[in-house]
């Protein structure tokens, strides 16, 4: 999908309280679907967030009715979102809005685990060709 061309990816993001930091990957790739969308990301650079995606580094993209993680279950039954889990995530940013500062099911949120646990106002993935 994005082999052919150099990205840059970076991750801003926002808790209720109003601060926003960001991660910043120097590279970022996604093969195509017959290699189920598989993630490649590096060189991360910290903007407060930390690095919650490298644990899904090399990870197949996973959702309710494809199951591509190497968990025995399905991690994104279990935790609401379509991602390349692992098993299952640090990183859940397509997982459920939930308005709550404590949620109990903070897993099936939109999380960062290296920033928050808890579910966030907002999170959002950007790319840029460099190349
Ligand atoms: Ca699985």
């Amino acid at each position: 999908m994005t082999r052919k061309r150099k990205y840059v990816l970076r991750v801003d993001m926002e808790d209720f309280e109003g601060n926003k930091v960001f991660a910043l990957y120097s590279s970022f790739s996604v093969d195509c679907e017959t290699d189920g969308y598989q993630l490649h990301v590096s060189g991360f650079t910290d903007g407060g967030a930390g690095d919650s995606l490298s644990i899904h580094n090399d990870q197949k993209f996973s959702t309710f009715d494809k199951d591509q993680d190497p968990w025995g279950n399905n991690c994104a039954k279990y935790h609401l979102g379509g991602f390349w889990y692992n098993s299952c995530h640090h990183a859940n940013p397509n997982g459920l809005y939930l308005w709550m500062e404590d949620s109990p099911h903070s897993t099936i949120g939109v999380v960062w685990l290296t920033w928050k646990g808890n579910s966030l106002k907002s999170i959002i993935m950007k790319i840029k060709r460099v190349i």
